[in-house]
C-alpha cells in the first residue's frame, strides 16, 4: 500500500492539469488496448535507474514497466543504440521512441500518472529540484570515483581527480546534514533521489558516512520505513 503522505492528487496541487492529467487513465487504456508496456534499460547497481524505478512504484506505474538490465560496458548492448551516450537509464515508450535521462523519465512518468512526485510549483518545486540536484551530483562523483578504479589502468589513476570528486560529495554530505530534508508535507523526488545517493554510498564506499552524519542516517531510516519501495529496489553489496 502507497504511504498517504506522498500521494497527494495532482489536480489539486497543480491547479491546471496537462491532457494527462485531465484524463488520468490515458495511458493505462492506451497500454490495455495495444498490450504494450514500457521498458526500462537499467542495472540492478545503478543510483539512477533505482530513482526511476522508485519514483514509477510510488506513482503506481512499476507494473506497467518491464526491466531489462543492461551492460554499459558492453559495446554490442544495444543501449547505445538507444542513447548514443551509452548511459542508462532508458525507458523505451510503447511506440518504440527512446527517453533519457532519469530525469526526463521520471517528468514523463509523473506527467502520465494520477499521482505526482514533482511538486506543481512555487518553493516546493524549486527546492524538491534542487534537493534532487544535489543528490544527482553526489551519485555523478561517486560513480565518477567508482570508475576510476573501475575502469582506468592503476596506472593511468589520479588521486588528485578522486580527491576532487570525493570533495563534493563530502560538501554535499555536511550540507545536508545540517539542512535534512523535511518530509512532512509528503515524499518528493528530491527525497526520493537523496535516498537513492545515499543507498550508493552505502553499497559502494561502505555505510561510514552514518556515523559522522547521524541526522542524515536517521533520515534515511525514516524514509526507508516510509518508503517500502527503497527495501524492494536494494541490492545486496556483494552483488557487481
Ligand atoms: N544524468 C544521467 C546519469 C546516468 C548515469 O551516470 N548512469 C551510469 C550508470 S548509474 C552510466 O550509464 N554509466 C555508463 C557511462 O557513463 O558510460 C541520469 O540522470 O540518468
Amino acid at each position: 500500500m502507497e504511504p498517504i503522505a506522498v500521494l497527494f492528487a495532482k489536480q489539486s496541487a497543480q491547479g491546471i492539469s496537462s491532457q494527462a492529467h485531465q484524463f488520468p487513465n490515458l495511458y493505462q487504456l492506451a497500454s490495455q488496448t495495444t498490450g504494450d508496456f514500457m521498458k526500462l534499460r537499467s542495472s540492478p547497481p545503478s543510483p539512477f535507474g533505482r530513482k526511476v524505478k522508485i519514483a514509477a512504484k510510488i506513482l503506481g506505474l512499476y507494473d506497467q514497466i518491464t526491466v531489462e538490465n543492461s551492460d554499459t560496458k558492453d559495446p554490442d548492448d544495444s543501449l547505445r543504440q538507444q542513447n548514443p551516450l551509452g548511459k542508462i537509464p532508458i525507458l523505451i515508450l510503447d511506440n518504440g521512441e527512446a527517453i533519457y535521462d532519469s530525469r526526463v523519465i521520471i517528468d514523463y512518468l509523473d506527467e502520465i500518472a494520477e499521482k505526482s512526485v514533482i511538486p506543481a510549483c512555487g518553493a516546493a518545486r524549486r527546492q524538491a529540484q534542487t534537493l534532487h540536484s544535489l543528490a544527482d551530483g553526489i551519485m555523478d562523483a561517486s560513480i565518477l570515483i567508482v570508475y576510476e578504479s573501475r575502469l582506468r589502468p592503476e596506472n593511468e589513476r589520479s588521486q588528485d581527480w578522486v580527491d576532487y570528486q570525493t570533495e563534493k560529495v563530502d560538501r554535499a554530505m555536511i550540507w545536508l546534514e545540517d539542512n535534512c530534508p523535511s518530509m512532512e508535507n509528503g515524499i518528493n523526488i528530491g527525497h526520493i533521489a537523496l535516498a537513492c545517493a545515499l543507498g550508493y554510498r552505502d553499497l559502494r564506499f561502505s555505510s561510514h558516512w552514518r556515523d559522522s552524519h547521524p541526522k542524515l542516517a536517521s533520515w534515511l531510516d525514516e524514509f526507508e520505513a516510509k518508503i517500502p519501495a527503497f527495501e524492494q529496489t536494494k541490492l545486496n553489496p556483494d552483488a557487481s
